[in-house]
C-alpha cells in the first residue's frame, strides 16, 4: 500500500474507530421480518459485475493470474475509461425490467474499488474515467425508486495484507497481515455506509477462504448494522454457506438470508433466500456469451418466487460502460411481462403447491396463482387444499375448467388457451392461502405417496428414508450411508396395478453413483427382472409392455458411493 494511502488509512482508522457507533441493535424476529419486508416483497433485483477486467472480456477476479497475468490485470485500470457509462441508463434498465433493487460489485476479489476510496489508490478515481461510479449509481437508483445495494468481496487477491492471492486464492502473499486487512475491509465499508446514502443490502462474498472466520463474520455483520441498522446482509458474511446450494449449515451464522448460486433455490419458506443467476454464462462481460432465452429467464424468476425466494439476475456491462443492447432488451421483455402479471410475483409468498416439472405457485391473501409450464394429459392434478375454491380465472385469457373434490383438484385449459412460457391461473379461495400447508404436486405416478422400504437409510434419518423417493417432491430424496455399494428400494403400490413406464431420478449432487442396477416386479413370492441396467442419472426413463404387479423394486448392484434417489416413479403409461 502506497505511503499516502497508508497515512490516509491510519487517519481514517482513528476516525472510524472513534465513531460513536453503538452496538448493532438487537432485534426480535418481528423486527427482523420488518427490516426484510421490502426486499422479500421485491422478489427481483439486478446484479452488476463490472470493473476494468471488462476490457479483457474474462471473468472478474478469477481470470487474474489465470487467463490474464496478474501484472497485466492490475494495470487494466490505466486504460479503463467507460465514457458510455450512464447511471441513469442502468437505473432505468433495472426499473424497466421490473426490478426493485440493484446490487453493484463495489469491490470484487480483484480488489478494484468502484468508488472514491481514501484507503487505496486502486480505485475508479485513479483511472482515466475519474468518476465515482458508486456515487452516480446510488443517486440514479434513488431517483428511480430502485434500492441501491453493494456486493463486497471479503477476500482480496490484490491487497498485500490479505493472505491469499491469484490465481483464485491459490497463492500466498509475501507478508500478509490479516488483522490489518480486516481493518482495511471494515473501514472501506464505513466509506460506503457513510458517504453514499442508504445501502439496502450489503452482499458479501469471498468468505470461503481459510483466513476468514466465524468470529470475523459475526463482527462484520454487527459492524455494518452499526452504521446502517436497516441494511440487510446475506449469509456469505459468515463461514456457514453450504457451497453453491447457498444454504446455511446447522449451527452456523447465516446473516439474514441464504444465497443459492446459478440455480433456483429449493422450496424454503422458513428462511429467506435469493438465487443469484447470470443472464448469460459469465458474471463479468464476455463477448458473444450465450444469453438465456426469455422462457428460461421468466421461468427462473417464477420458480424462485414459487419457492418463496428472490432472483438477483446478473448483467456484466461492457468496457465502455454500456450494458449490451440484447441484454437490455431481454430485461425489458421481462419487465413487460411483469407489468401485466407482476401481481403473481411481487408481494407474494411461495406455494402452497411446491414447484415441480409442472410449474410453480405463489399466493397472496385469498388468491393462489398457478404458473403452469407443462400440462399433464387429462389436466393438472393438485392435492386437496381443504379450502373451497370460489372462482378460477385464466389471467392470460381463454377457458379454464376446474373440478374440486375431497380427493383433490383437477384443472385443465384447452390447448388453444395454453401459453408457451407460462399459463397463469388465478384461484380465489374461501379462506387465506397462507393457512394451507405447502404440498408437492405429485405426477400421475402410481407410486406417489405409497408405502416404501429400503435396505439402508442414511444415518437412519427420516428426512432421507425410502418414502422420500415417492413423495412427488424432487427436493427430497432417499439416501444411503456413505460407502454403500449395494442397496434396494421397494415400493408397495397398495394393490395390483398395470404399469408400463418407470422414471428414476438420481440425485445430481453426487454425479452418477449407480453403476449397475436391476428393476424387478414381484410375482407371487418371486421377483422377476424387468430390466438390468448400468447408470441412471437425472430422470432416467424406461417404457415396457404393460405389466401387472403390486410390489416394484430397484436393486442397486454396484455404486461408487451411497446411492441416493430423488424420485422412483411408476406410471400407468
Ligand atoms: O467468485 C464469485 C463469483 O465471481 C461471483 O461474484 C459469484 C456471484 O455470487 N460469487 C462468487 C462465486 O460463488
Amino acid at each position: 500500500m502506497q505511503m499516502l494511502s497508508r497515512l490516509a488509512f491510519l487517519a481514517f482508522l482513528t476516525v472510524a474507530l472513534s465513531v460513536n457507533a453503538s452496538a448493532a441493535p438487537d432485534e426480535t424476529a418481528a423486527q427482523r421480518d420488518a427490516r426484510l419486508k421490502w426486499w422479500r416483497e421485491a422478489r427481483f433485483g439486478l446484479f452488476v459485475h463490472w470493473g476494468p477486467v471488462s476490457l479483457k472480456g474474462t471473468e472478474i477476479g478469477w481470470s487474474r493470474g489465470a487467463q490474464v497475468p496478474s501484472d497485466v490485470y492490475d494495470e487494466l485500470c490505466r486504460d479503463f475509461n467507460p465514457t458510455n457509462f450512464s447511471a441513469e441508463t442502468w437505473a432505468r434498465t433495472a426499473k424497466d425490467a421490473g426490478m426493485k433493487y440493484l446490487v453493484l460489485t463495489s469491490k470484487h476479489h480483484d480488489g478494484f474499488c468502484l468508488w472514491d476510496s481514501k484507503l487505496t489508490q486502486y480505485d475508479i478515481m485513479n483511472t482515466p474515467f475519474r468518476r465515482d461510479v458508486v456515487k452516480e449509481l446510488a443517486a440514479a437508483c434513488r431517483k428511480h425508486g430502485i434500492v441501491f445495494c453493494t456486493y463486497h468481496s471479503i477476500c482480496d487477491w490484490y491487497q498485500p495484507d490479505y493472505p491469499l492471492g491469484s490465481p483464485g486464492g491459490r497463492s500466498p502473499k509475501a507478508e500478509p497481515n490479516m488483522d490489518r486487512y480486516n481493518l482495511y475491509l471494515k473501514n472501506q465499508l464505513v466509506e460506503l455506509l457513510q458517504n453514499y446514502g442508504r445501502i439496502g443490502i450489503m452482499w458479501f462474498d469471498g468468505e470461503w477462504e481459510k483466513p476468514w472466520t466465524h468470529a470475523r463474520g459475526l463482527d462484520l455483520y454487527q459492524w455494518v448494522r452499526r452504521f446502517q441498522p436497516r441494511t440487510i446482509i446475506n449469509n456469505r458474511v459468515g463461514i456457514g454457506r453450504g457451497g453453491m446450494e447457498g444454504g446455511t449449515e446447522a449451527g452456523a451464522f447465516g446473516g439474514d438470508y441464504d444465497t443459492p448460486e446459478q440455480r433456483v433455490g429449493k422450496f424454503q419458506n422458513d428462511r429467506p433466500w435469493e438465487s443469484c443467476i447470470t443472464i448469460c454464462q459469465q458474471w463479468a462481460w464476455k463477448p458473444n456469451d450465450r444469453m438465456k432465452s426469455l422462457q428460461e429467464c421468466l421461468q427462473t424468476l417464477i420458480y424462485c418466487a414459487g419457492g418463496d425466494g428472490n432472483l438477483l439476475f446478473n448483467v456484466g456491462p461492457m468496457p465502455d460502460g454500456a450494458i449490451e443492447p440484447r441484454q437490455v432488451e431481454r430485461l425489458r421483455e421481462m419487465g413487460a411481462w411483469l407489468k401485466t402479471y407482476g401481481e403473481s410475483i411481487y408481494k407474494t409468498r411461495g406455494g402452497p403447491f411446491k414447484p415441480g416439472k409442472w410449474g410453480a405457485s405463489t399466493h397472496r391473501g385469498s388468491r393462489i396463482y398457478l404458473h403452469v409450464f407443462r400440462w399433464p394429459d387429462g389436466g393438472l392434478q393438485l392435492p386437496d387444499i381443504g379450502t373451497k375454491i370460489r372462482s378460477i380465472k385464466a389471467l392470460m385469457g381463454g377457458q379454464v375448467e376446474c373440478t374440486q373434490t375431497p380427493d383433490g383438484i383437477v384443472i385443465n385449459v384447452p390447448p388453444e388457451s395454453r401459453q408457451e412460457i407460462d399459463t397463469l391461473i388465478e384461484l380465489r379461495l374461501d379462506g387465506s392461502a397462507a393457512d394451507i400447508a405447502p404440498v408437492a404436486v405429485g405426477g400421475r405416478s402410481l407410486s406417489a405417496d405409497k408405502q416404501a422400504r429400503a435396505s439402508n437409510v442414511y444415518q437412519n434419518q427420516s428426512g432421507h428414508n425410502a418414502s422420500r423417493a415417492c413423495d412427488g417432491d424432487a427436493d427430497t430424496r432417499w439416501a444411503t450411508d456413505s460407502g454403500t455399494k449395494q442397496a434396494w428400494l421397494e415400493i408397495d403400490l397398495g394393490k395390483a396395478e398395470t404399469f408400463s413406464r418407470v422414471v428414476i431420478d438420481e440425485w445430481a449432487g453426487g454425479g452418477k453413483r449407480v453403476q449397475s442396477f436391476k428393476l424387478e416386479v414381484k410375482e407371487g413370492e418371486e421377483w422377476r427382472t424387468l430390466h438390468h441396467g448400468s447408470t441412471l442419472g437425472s430422470n432416467w426413463e424406461l417404457k415396457f409392455i404393460p405389466t401387472i404387479g403390486r410390489h416394484v423394486r430397484l436393486t442397486i448392484l454396484d455404486a461408487t458411493d451411497g446411492p441416493t434417489i430423488n424420485e422412483f416413479e411408476v406410471h400407468r403409461e
